[in-house]
């Protein structure tokens, strides 16, 4: 991102996940955890954004097992189009959730740009679910198999161009709940997926570096979609589906300022902070610690 203006693009929007609370995101990063005061004290320039609005009332959209098709569909367009216009205008899009459904939004604004766009997504889930294999039909849960092209046909669409991205692009990082159906598109695509089990064993240090020289080599650009359940619920409970077992607070930020020293990351996203199970807002504070490593942010 170096030397890039920064545009924050704040994304209020829950409905891709079954607990309400997501969209309350953005606010509480700005507000109650001063990311514009961190990005000052980095002298990092930034410009803020119009928020992507609510959905309004729509009509249904009927779908097998997708829930809030029509909602996600509107949110992600409008996404899309603000996502691309920054770019266009050489900034480095910094999106704020929201729940994981709208990064469909922000990758298909990206994918107008990057014809090889690599992707790292930090999560405790893989969201490569399809309507067929979801266990629950919420779309957060199945953002990243669409950008891949499977899936939800509305959604896979968006913009036109089918897929996104392509599976040797793509860095799964923190990995510790995974539904079988995605287990299995995992190992048929082979796609690259170090889960805590790789974490505890290799080392987050040499989990990065492995992922940063794979992504070096073939990408055009590099997004960094964050979730913060890839951290410890114990650091990081103000979240909707928390899974034990996860990133530590020191392993999250390494992992983020490796990737700065990297020099490779050229647009990102923190998604599933949910102020209403947060406590003291801690979980909204540790975001924007994570926001300023990628940014650049040094101990010393
Ligand atoms: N795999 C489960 C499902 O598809 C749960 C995933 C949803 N949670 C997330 N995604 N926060 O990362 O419903
Ligand atoms: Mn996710
Ligand atoms: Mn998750
Ligand atoms: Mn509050």
């Amino acid at each position: 991102m170096n030397n890039r203006n920064v545009a924050i693009v704040k994304v209020p929007f829950g409905q891709g996940a079954a607990i309400p609370g997501a969209e309350l995101g953005p606010a509480h990063l700005i507000h109650a955890a001063g990311l514009p005061e961190k990005l000052k004290e980095l002298g990092i320039a930034y410009q803020m954004t119009d928020e992507i609005s609510r959905p309004g009332a729509l009509p249904p959209i009927k779908a097998r097992n997708a829930k809030r098709l029509a909602e996600v569909l509107d949110v992600c367009g409008r996404l899309a189009d603000r996502v691309s216009e920054l770019v266009r205008q050489g900034a480095f899009p910094l999106v704020l959730g929201g729940d994981h459904s709208i990064s469909v939004g922000t990758v298909a604004g990206l994918a107008r740009h990057y014809e090889r766009l690599g992707v790292i997504w930090f999560d405790a889930h893989s969201d490569l679910n399809t309507e067929d294999t979801s266990p629950s039909g919420n779309l957060h849960g199945m953002a990243l198999g669409i950008s891949l092209g499977r899936g939800v046909p509305q959604l896979t669409g968006l913009k036109g161009i089918i897929p996104k991205l392509a599976p040797e692009h793509v860095a799964i990082v923190g990995a510790r709940s995974l539904d079988p159906g995605e287990k299995a598109y995992i190992r048929s695509l082979g796609i690259v997926c170090y889960t805590m089990h790789d974490i505890d064993r290799l080392g987050i240090v040499r989990v990065m570096e492995n992922v940063i020289s794979h992504l070096a080599k073939s990408t055009d650009g590099v997004h960094v979609s964050f979730d913060i359940d890839s951290i410890d619920p114990r650091e990081a409970p103000g979240t909707g589906t928390p899974v034990r077992g996860g990133l530590s607070y020191r392993e999250a930020n390494l992992a983020l300022e490796l990737l700065y020293q990297s020099e490779l990351v050229t647009s990102a996203e923190f998604v599933e902070v949910n102020p209403r199970l947060d406590s003291n807002d801690q979980t909204a504070k540790l975001a924007v610690e994570l926001i300023g490593s990628l940014l650049g942010e040094q101990i010393l």
